[in-house]
């Protein structure tokens, strides 16, 4: 058994959002392109409460500063992907019939979560890991936003836990602060993870 994890498509990622990355909004069609080929399709969402730690606001500090939470180095975020507003929801094209279960993340105001199975705390658990081993699925596919956070600390995560992983790279787009999307590959690779392009699923 596959699976498909498409990483928060959501509009704050997109054009126009509170925390745009450039040119995700023209993964959305390759995105739904692929879709339809995998056993299981997962979706994740950012979903902060407005009161939360990554957010430079919550610190009076400025966006893209660091800060040291419990030994952990926090980028602070704009405000962005606040639950239930539409900055949170999925970007409009994105194909959404396909979606069997969507994850939410980065939900108590205390602690971020870039992975879809872990909190930054690398140990709060959102349940993805028991869902895959459930179903039996070995071979994890993902895309979206951002390859260099959200993405790579999945996908990283997904080895770790024993799952055959892909990254289609071209269904994915990165912010890339301070060469974060260069040391995001870098690492991807040597983890062992395939970096493909969405052509080999088609
Ligand atoms: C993400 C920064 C903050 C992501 C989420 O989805 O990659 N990046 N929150
Ligand atoms: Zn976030």
């Amino acid at each position: 058994m596959n699976c498909l994890v498409i990483i928060d498509v959501q509009n704050d990622f997109c054009k126009g959002g509170a925390l745009e990355v450039k040119g995700g909004d023209n993964i959305v069609p390759t995105i739904n392109k692929i879709s339809p080929y995998f056993d299981k399709v997962i979706a994740t969402k950012d979903w902060h409460p407005i009161n939360h730690i990554s957010f430079a606001d919550t610190h009076k500090k400025k966006v893209y500063d660091t800060i040291n939470i419990n030994g952990v180095t926090q980028v602070l975020w704009p405000v962005h992907c606040v639950q239930a507003t539409k900055g949170a929801d999925f970007h409009p094209e994105l194909d959404t019939r396909p979606i069997d279960i969507i994850i939410h993340k980065g939900t108590s105001p205390d602690i971020d979560s870039y992975s879809a199975f872990f909190e930054n705390d690398k140990n709060t658990e959102t349940g993805l890991h028991y869902y895959l081993k459930g179903l039996k699925i070995n071979d994890v596919y993902f895309v979206g936003l951002a390859t260099d956070f959200c993405v790579f600390y999945s996908a990283m995560d997904s080895i770790r836990l024993g799952f055959n992983t892909y990254v289609i790279v071209d269904a994915t787009k990165g912010v890339d602060v301070n060469g974060s999307l260069d040391f995001s590959i870098k690492s991807m690779k040597e983890a062992g993870i395939k970096i493909i392009t969405h052509d080999k699923i088609l």
